[in-house]
């Protein structure tokens, strides 16, 4: 299938899972610890994520799939067509405050970006795109609206998304990055914080993550010439943790440097 028609239909598919998880959400539903009790999984977090996978494979036979919740394959390469699915982005917002959560999708072609969405589910904004086609945000009943590349800000000139674990522990020198900023934010939704940069609200957003929290965001922080890389200075690794650094070209160097 046609790489337009594909995203044609996950931007369907994205929006009937939103409308699920509102009405699931109006129920009572099951909330599990995984490794303890900062980390949840709901039973909607895998119901969508069966959803999703389900659509993406009747898609696009030649998809594998990596999702957080397991309904996926095991992928231990990139070659051909790698999708990453995060059912729910910011599963402790959506249990503590039914707010501030996404779902997130990202198609990689032979290890390249090619396709990335970050729904925020309550506000009901769309962020999605890819090379060569733009990034762009669409509203609840509105068309979309193309994100133009944010301005080289500096850090101290800037706000910083800072994840609550890396600002606590003071890893990398992150309150000092922190006081270096204009304020740190923290906002818990990886794909949100992601969004947030390439709107220009943050200069850049530092975070242990994994590949489902980071592939969508790094299609469309790509497109939009933003860095992404590790906290180091390195590529990313597309299939393993890794402390990511969105940013623009200049918060990204200044925080490399006093970081390292
Ligand atoms: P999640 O909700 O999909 O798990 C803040 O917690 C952000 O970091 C969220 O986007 C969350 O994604 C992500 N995250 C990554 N690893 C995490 C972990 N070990 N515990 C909690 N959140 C984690
Ligand atoms: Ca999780
Ligand atoms: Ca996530
Ligand atoms: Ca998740």
């Amino acid at each position: 299938m046609e790489l337009n028609k594909i995203d044609h239909e996950i931007q369907r598919i994205l929006n009937v899972t939103r409308l699920s998880t509102l009405d699931e959400m109006k129920n009572d539903f099951t909330v599990e610890e995984k490794s303890g009790r900062k980390d949840l999984v709901t039973a909607i977090d895998k119901s969508n994520e069966k959803m999703l996978v389900s659509v993406i494979r009747q898609l696009d036979p030649e998809a594998r799939i990596l999702g957080e919740e397991g309904f996926g394959d095991q992928i231990d390469d990139m070659h051909g067509h790698v999708w990453f699915v995060d059912p729910i982005d910011g599963t402790m917002n959506f249990v503590m405050q039914k707010n501030r959560f996404a779902i997130m999708i990202a198609l990689y072609v032979d290890g390249k970006p090619q396709l990335g969405y970050i729904l925020d589910v309550m506000q009901n904004i769309l962020y999605h795109g890819g090379p060569e086609m733009g990034v762009y945000a669409r509203s609840a009943g509105m068309v979309d609206r193309r994100i133009k590349r944010p301005d080289n800000v500096s850090l101290d000139n800037s706000l910083i998304g800072i994840s609550g674990p890396l600002l606590i522990n003071d890893d990398y020198n992150m309150k000092k990055i922190a006081q270096t900023s204009r304020g740190p934010r923290m906002y818990g939704s990886a794909g949100l914080e992601f969004a947030s940069v390439i709107k220009g609200e943050l200069s850049g957003y530092v975070s242990y993550l994994k590949p489902w929290d980071f592939a969508a965001g790094n299609v469309l922080a790509n497109e939009l010439g933003l860095a992404v890389k590790t906290i180091d200075g390195a590529p990313l690794d597309m299939l393993s943790s890794n402390v990511v650094l969105v940013a623009t070209e200049q918060a990204s160097e200044e925080v490399i440097k006093l970081a390292n």
